[in-house]
Parts: C-alpha cells; structure tokens; sequence
C-alpha cells in the first residue's frame, strides 16, 4: 500500500511550519531516520522493496520523481513540497528519478537499518508478492 499525504501547514508572514505527529500523519513508530541529497540528476536511486519496513517520505527541497509499484499498478509521484509526504509500505518496489540539483529527500522509517529486510529482485519480489 502506497498514499500521498498533505500536511497541514502552519504559516503566516513569517514562513512555514509543518509538525509530523504520530497518530496524524504516520502511524508507525520510528526507528530511524535518514536523508538523501546530492544525487545526480541521472541517478536511479531504490530500485527494491522491502519485506517489513513503512516509510514516510518527505521531499524538503528540490524535485524528484519516485515510482511506486505493488505488483499489479505503477504510479510515479512527482514530489516537489515539503507539505507532502509518500507514505509507503512493506512490498512496494520502489525507484527514484529525476532528482534536481538542489533535492533533499528525508526518510522516517519504521525500523532500524537491516540489509535482510531489502527483496532487490523484482522477479523475486513479483514472486513474493503472489
Ligand atoms: C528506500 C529509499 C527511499 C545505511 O547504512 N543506513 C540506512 O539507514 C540506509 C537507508 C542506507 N545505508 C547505506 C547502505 C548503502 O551503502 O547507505 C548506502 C545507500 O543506501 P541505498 O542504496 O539503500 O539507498 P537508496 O537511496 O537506494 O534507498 C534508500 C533506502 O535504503 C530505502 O529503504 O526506501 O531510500
């Protein structure tokens, strides 16, 4: 399952503040958090799923694309607000495109780093998925 979030943001002549809580716009506890920047624009970035991870993912500045896949749909999102976030979950293959130079993707997750938690065959995956 994959879903694209608005944040409610607070601003006024001052800027902008968004607050991600618990309960409103996650539902998982995180356990890690990590943030990507400097990426080519070229670059193909994910290219995996996982077999128990949920993520929450917030493009801060900049533009990329990420093209999410559950077997049996493919939808690529075009993430360039820090007011929305990708919310994904376990069994999505994932890729990320299309990066402009000024990007910066921040990544709340559900667990800790776990290389054995990454399907990085989409055979395998679409097999898994079955
Ligand atoms: C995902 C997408 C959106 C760590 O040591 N700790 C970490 O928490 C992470 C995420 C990565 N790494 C190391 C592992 C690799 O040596 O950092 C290097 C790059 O990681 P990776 O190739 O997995 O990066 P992406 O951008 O392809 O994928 C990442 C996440 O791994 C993945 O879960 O959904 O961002």
């Amino acid at each position: 399952m994959y879903k694209l979030l608005n944040f409610a943001v607070h601003g006024d002549h001052s800027g902008n503040l968004v607050a991600l809580e618990k309960g409103v716009d996650y539902v998982f506890d995180v356990l890690r958090i990590y943030y990507i920047w400097g990426t080519e624009k070229n670059a193909i970035r994910g290219k995996h799923a996982h077999n128990k991870l949920k993520q929450l993912i917030v493009c801060l500045s900049g533009s990329c694309d990420f093209t999410l896949d559950n077997g049996s749909d493919r939808q690529v999102f075009h993430l360039e607000s820090p007011t929305q976030g990708l919310y994904v979950e376990d069994f999505v293959w994932r890729e990320f495109t299309n990066f402009s130079g000024d990007c910066i993707v921040m990544v709340l997750a559900s667990e800790h780093y776990d290389e054995t938690d990454y399907i990085r065959n989409y055979d395998k995956f679409l097999e898994l998925i079955k």
